[in-house]
């Protein structure tokens, strides 16, 4: 009966579907968590997928998408890497009249060149990953080091722009150093470990706020290394809610992150077919919840469920 009602639950317009996904490539836990969601969602509705990763170059993105309608897909999903750059590809894609669904990151370009956008509102996520630093650290002084995501792209904009709203009037606080790791593990450690250097060896360093996990993961590294205590001497406030965050906190070495679900694919999917079985535009823009977590939130407990979650 289970697999009768999950498939009379998915009995949508989708079945036997083709649709283009183009993926901005592997950079983050999350993001590889955000492609097999997709793909799991894909599967579940009886979608024949076709998935192109970019390795978060923006000529690959928009070469797929040229791929996907010269196949004739039947619609095309896109994580768009920064926000320029897409008028003219979308405009082909509107031309062969496929509809286009933004995942997770959005775009400067007219509306009427996409379907429907599903992301988290990422202003809000550095509101809430500031106000939690505001409140933690109340009018003690607190340099902090920023660690960017991608240049360009919306989540970097945005976080930047919502923490900032958050720790405006509180002079105590101040963002010291600030730039980008490209949401990678990698790239934050070798970017913390910049911080560090040039803030006396990381001394005066109160909080590390980094746009995602991956980045925060990789500033930890760097704090350990630098004989520092993450979680401590360094407060470590981030945005995604990953598993390996949570090992963290468990570790005593990260103190705050704001969650961002993977599954965009599951509304963008649900607006499509709304949008074929009753000819309506879905609304522009789904927003997806931004949670706060902290250790207090049983950090093992929310661990052992995320990884069941296609991470
Ligand atoms: O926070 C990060 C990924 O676009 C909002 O991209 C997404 C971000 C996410 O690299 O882990």
């Amino acid at each position: 009966v289970a697999a009768l009602l999950s498939s009379a639950a998915y009995a949508d317009s989708l079945k036997g579907k083709t649709i283009g996904f183009s993926q901005i490539g592997s950079e983050s836990g999350w993001r590889a968590a955000e492609t097999s969601v997709t793909k799991q969602q894909a599967e579940k509705r009886g979608i024949n997928l076709k998935f192109a990763d970019a390795q978060q170059k923006q000529e690959n993105q928009i070469k797929a998408i040229r791929g996907f309608i010269a196949q004739g897909v039947d619609a095309i999903l896109v994580a768009p890497v920064v926000s320029t750059g897409w008028d003219a590809v979308l405009g082909e894609a509107k031309d062969a009249k496929i509809p286009v669904i933004l995942l997770d990151r959005g775009v400067d370009a007219s509306q009427d060149l996409y379907l429907t956008s599903v992301a988290s509102d990422q202003v809000k996520e550095g509101k809430v990953a500031g106000d939690w630093l505001v409140k933690t650290v109340g009018d003690k002084k607190c340099n902090v080091v920023e660690l960017q995501g991608t240049v360009g792209s919306t989540p970097a904009i945005n976080r930047k722009k919502g923490f900032e709203e958050a720790i405006k009037g509180h002079d105590n606080i101040k963002i010291v150093r600030s730039q980008t790791g490209d949401f990678t593990r990698s790239k934050g450690k070798e970017v913390m470990e910049g911080f560090i250097k040039a803030e006396d060896g990381g001394k005066n360093i109160c909080a590390m706020y980094a746009h995602n996990d991956d980045m925060a993961v990789g500033g930890i590294q760097a704090i350990k290394d630098a004989g520092l205590k993450p979680g401590k001497d360094v407060l470590v406030v981030s945005v995604d809610a990953v598993p390996d965050i949570f090992k963290a906190m468990v570790a005593g070495e990260a103190n705050a992150t704001v969650e961002l679900t993977p599954n965009m694919a599951g509304p963008a999917f649900d607006a499509l077919d709304a949008y074929w079985t009753s000819k309506k535009a879905p609304e522009k823009f789904i927003i997806t919840e931004s949670k706060l977590y902290t250790p207090n939130d049983n950090p093992q407990k929310v661990y052992d469920e995320k990884k069941g979650l296609g991470y």
